[in-house]
């Protein structure tokens, strides 16, 4: 089925898992990306963590190299997040890393070491700047200033502050080198589209990176998607869509029946920014069958690791990534240019994807009583059937019952139709051959 993406921008849908990583000020808080707005905190409150920033254990190889071993294909980082603290050095704000006692630019740092173990490279641009002082404040329901008085009667100049956001955009997109994914976050209300001037923006990062990937949130999706599924999107609908803690129940397609790429984006505990009392890691296993779920219905994962404020991942970020690292190793060619299994039911026992016209792989999650049903297909279909983890040969069943079904073909996990446990108790992969 068409996707609707450019051909140069396949390796994103290819690419299926990634990883995602929120830094700044507030990871040495500890309370969240949001705890400027969630506190209610001014600018002067906030100042002694930009005055003492200074992460000790950053080291842009160790994020670098924990993504790559992990399985993930591209990473994006934050270079600013909505409390408007670049993580590069912006000539166009004293608001930067560079001015910290940390001193260096980090995003060149973290761009040099991701190219390195051949991760795509992105980041992660706010639209949202509760720094800027052109930034609207009483009236916005998301600043931290927010309600206060001494900001009613606030004269902003917004023109000043868009060009200042698209300065700073132009910056990254011209001085670090080629990116291959910019995601800009987010719109809500009338801070969309044109408010921030979207189709000039994009224009601008087009004609620098004509190959870059773009994600749907220079507008909002409001009850939808954004205009990325119409038939005319507009010029900054983006590349894909940017579900966030949530799976689409199905592939998304627009009008015309095409499918439209998207990416979940969801962090490996329940935080974006650092929060040492948020212990809720997920599991590889849950990691592992959420993104064969999202493969299935033609997404990928975007899986957020928040760095402490010493700049490094910690244990459980590392022993999670470590534990789908080697997963994805035995079983990387049914995750990547894999996509839903064109003209099957999902089966009870886990899901089908796809990688080409021959080859589907059955994602086997509950084991099954006996041998294994592949519904959907004959076996007159089939040509080989093997176990990814190994490449062994699993057997069709030619017992009198299996041969009843003729659009299903039963396969022998076990000898002798025998009820064992699965050999992979994350995903048991088979690799489904067709004539
Ligand atoms: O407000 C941000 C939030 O802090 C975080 O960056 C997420 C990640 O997708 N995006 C926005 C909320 O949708």
């Amino acid at each position: 089925m068409k996707q609707k993406i450019h051909p140069n921008k396949q390796w994103f849908i290819d690419s299926r898992f990634g990883m995602f990583i929120h830094f700044g000020l507030y990871s040495s808080i500890g309370r969240g990306e949001w705890v400027r707005s969630s506190e209610l905190m001014t600018i002067e409150a906030y100042q002694p963590y930009f005055d003492s920033f200074n992460p000790r254990a950053f080291d842009a190889e160790q994020w670098a190299k924990a993504a790559s071993e992990a399985g993930m294909k591209y990473i994006i980082l934050t270079a600013k997040h909505h409390d408007g603290f670049c993580l590069y050095d912006s000539k166009y704000t004293d608001y930067k890393i560079t001015n910290t006692p940390f001193g260096r630019d980090l995003v060149a740092e973290y761009l040099e070491a991701a190219r390195k173990y051949n991760l795509k490279v992105g980041l992660y641009f706010s639209l949202i700047d509760w720094y800027h002082p052109d930034f609207p404040k009483y009236a916005d329901r998301h600043h931290p200033m927010r309600g206060n008085e001494a900001y009613r009667d606030e004269d902003i100049d917004w023109e000043n502050y868009l060009t200042f956001m698209h300065n700073q955009v132009e910056e990254l997109v011209t001085q670090y080198g080629e990116l291959d994914i910019m995601w800009f976050d987010f719109s809500y209300d009338d801070m969309s589209g044109e408010k921030w001037d979207a189709e000039k923006l994009m224009n601008m990062v087009s004609q620098h990176q004509p190959n870059i990937v773009i994600d749907n949130r220079l507008e909002t999706s409001g009850e939808g998607f954004g205009s990325i599924v119409d038939a005319e999107p507009t010029s900054y609908a983006g590349d894909y869509i940017s579900p966030e803690h949530i799976i689409p129940p199905y592939p998304i397609k627009d009008v015309n029946g095409n499918l439209v790429p998207w990416e979940l984006c969801t962090s490996i505990n329940n935080s974006w920014g650092y929060d040492p009392t948020d212990c809720s890691y997920k599991s590889a296993k849950f990691i592992i069958r959420k993104l064969v779920e999202c493969i299935s219905k033609n997404g990928n994962i975007l899986l957020n690791i928040p760095p402490d404020g010493t700049g490094k991942f910690n244990t459980q970020s590392l022993e999670v990534l470590s534990e789908i690292g080697d997963w994805m190793s035995l079983n990387g060619d049914a995750i990547y240019e894999n996509g839903p299994a064109i003209g099957l039911e999902k089966p009870e026992w886990g899901y089908y994807t796809q990688k080409d016209d021959q080859t589907i792989y059955a994602h086997i999650f509950d084991g099954p009583l006996g041998v294994l049903p592949l519904p959907g297909l004959a076996s007159s279909q089939i040509t080989s059937v093997k176990r990814v983890m190994d490449n062994s040969v699993v057997k069709i069943s030619d017992s009198w019952t299996a041969l009843a079904f003729p659009d299903t073909t039963f396969v022998e996990l076990h000898n002798n139709h025998a009820t064992e446990a699965l050999a992979d108790d994350i995903d048991m992969v088979l690799e489904i051959k067709l004539k």
